[in-house]
């Protein structure tokens, strides 16, 4: 149920720490940090220490060509996953889709997302129950909102909740609202024991 968000800059300790915590949790989340700093080619790396899925956390928001291109070279770098925006439209996120699986954002966890992007949230589910993504992403730090979200996304597609730990939000509360699966960065990364945290986090949600 957790997914790690390993949002660090170099190789040697992104690789460390998804060895070390490979036990306890389901995928690994790449996002800019990593990509900028340790380049594309991390994603395979990561693939082949840990046997886990990775997601890349582009959250690509271009016209359809530009996101076609992008995401073919990180598919083809082995992304299982990679998450995209809506708000640039439908003809935008198909052309990813086309490519691979994709993880669409339909609310954020931080507080200016309720500036913009919340308000939206009705017409991505709508259009995230057409399109069909493996999951979309629902914010940890609003259990009310995942549960909202739930309630209209279709049953066939996963919520992924990110906010957990660092933003306040709290696991078992994402997860009994509905949540699939938890996204987790610095909580983890950032711990004296990255290993600990993930085994306390994992104990956590287990039982529910
Ligand atoms: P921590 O706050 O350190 O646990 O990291 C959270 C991770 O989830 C980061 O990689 C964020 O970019 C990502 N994230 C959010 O925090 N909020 C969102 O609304 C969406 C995401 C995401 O798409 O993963």
């Amino acid at each position: 149920m957790i997914i790690l968000a390993l949002d660090v800059y170099e190789e040697d300790k992104a690789l460390n720490i998804a060895k070390e915590v490979e036990d306890y949790v389901s995928m690994i989340k790449v996002n800019w940090p990593l990509i900028l700093g340790s380049g594309l080619g991390i994603i395979g790396k990561l693939k082949e220490e840990t046997g886990l899925k990775i997601i890349a956390d582009l959250k690509l928001a271009d016209i359809p060509n530009t996101n076609k291109l992008i995401a073919k070279k990180v598919f083809e770098a082995g992304a299982d996953y990679i998450i995209v925006h809506p708000f640039v439209g439908k003809d935008s996120v198909n052309a990813v889709k086309e490519l691979g699986e994709i993880i669409m954002v339909v609310e954020m966890s931080h507080p200016g997302a309720l500036e913009f992007i919340n308000p939206l949230t009705d017409k991505f589910i709508e259009m995230a129950n057409q399109i069909k993504p493996f999951g979309v992403i629902a914010p940890g730090t609003r259990p009310e909102r995942i549960r909202y979200i739930r309630e209209r996304l279709n049953d066939s597609i996963k919520i992924l909740a990110p906010g957990i730990g660092a933003q306040g939000g709290k696991a078992r509360d994402a997860i009994e609202a509905g949540a699939d699966y938890i996204i987790v960065g610095r909580a983890i990364y950032n711990a004296e024991n990255p290993k600990e945290v993930a085994r306390r986090i994992y104990n956590e949600v287990g039982g529910i």
